[in-house]
């Protein structure tokens, strides 16, 4: 059963959401924002998890929003990663250590920000199928949990039938799903031709770094945004009706 429907009390809205480089009582004390950051990526390619955690943890304690430690620390980390690894100077065994610190992390992060109200919301988070990329996605269910939403995670290569499937049991009030490498568009597109003909009223959306390529104009409830940034002007808009 969905939860009812509370009123946003503008409380987590007011949480501290300054960036990294604004710290300012913080970055005199410990060298600044980028040796934070420069630490917490040494540590991960070198795949040490307690320190990024140290790491973290004080990043955290200094007000930092959700938003803030996913993008500036644990995202523009990755990003890192992938670039070294493009480059032959890191190995996939590397990158995949470095990904599961991360998926660690996220999960020790997630108690410190999440509220206690709900606003009787319901989103069903994904891959597409075939894509594994599933941290950027994890990021988009976490940050909806903070916002007060009921986040459904399903990881990574969801078969089409199996998310038309969850949908028609669960009746989200949103559907997200990521596409990160370019060979995930077409199941991308069928996953919008079959939403289109069977849930027309349920807004699905589009995103991850592959998305923008994803044409989905097959029906007016498709959207695709690129970053979490993008996503909060439809759920403002979702959350009034
Ligand atoms: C870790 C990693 C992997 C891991 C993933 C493990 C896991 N548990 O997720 C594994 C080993 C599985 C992997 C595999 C591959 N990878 Co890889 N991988 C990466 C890496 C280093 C980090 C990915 C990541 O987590 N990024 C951090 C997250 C937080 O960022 P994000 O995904 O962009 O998400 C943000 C936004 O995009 C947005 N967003 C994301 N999803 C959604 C959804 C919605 C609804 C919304 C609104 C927003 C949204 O919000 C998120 C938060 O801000 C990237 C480098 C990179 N640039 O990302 C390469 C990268 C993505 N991989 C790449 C490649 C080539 C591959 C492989 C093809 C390699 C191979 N030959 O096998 C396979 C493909 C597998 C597949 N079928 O999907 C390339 C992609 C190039 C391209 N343009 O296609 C990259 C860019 C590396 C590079 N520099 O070349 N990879």
């Amino acid at each position: 059963m969905r939860p009812t429907r509370v009123r946003d009390t503008g409380r987590r809205r007011k949480r501290t959401d300054r960036r990294l480089g604004e710290w300012g009582g913080w970055m005199s004390s410990s060298g600044g924002a980028g040796a934070v950051y420069d630490a917490y990526l040494a540590a991960l390619v070198a795949g040490d998890r307690r320190r990024c955690w140290r790491l973290i943890e004080s990043v955290v304690a200094s007000g930092a929003s959700l938003e803030v430690v996913h993008q500036d620390m644990i995202q523009k980390a990755l990003y890192e990663v992938g670039d070294r690894w493009e480059r032959n100077e890191l190995g996939v065994a590397e990158e995949h250590l470095a990904s599961h610190i991360s998926e660690w992390i996220m999960g020790l992060l997630l108690p410190h920000y999440s509220p206690t109200e709900r606003i009787g919301r319901l989103a069903v988070i994904s891959c597409a199928q075939g894509e594994r990329h599933a941290i950027g996605p994890r990021m988009v269910a976490d940050a909806m949990e903070v916002r007060g939403w009921d986040a459904i995670f399903l990881g990574a290569d969801l078969p089409i039938g199996d998310l038309v499937r969850l949908t028609r049991v669960r009746r989200p009030d949103l559907v997200g799903v990521s596409i990160t490498t370019r060979a995930q568009v077409p199941a991308g597109r069928e996953l919008a031709r079959e939403f289109a003909r069977e849930f027309p009223d349920t807004p699905l959306v589009f995103g991850g770094q592959a998305s923008a390529e994803l044409r989905a104009q097959s029906a007016d409830r498709v959207h695709v945004c690129r970053t979490l940034g993008d996503l909060a002007g439809l759920l403002d808009e979702v959350e009034r009706t």
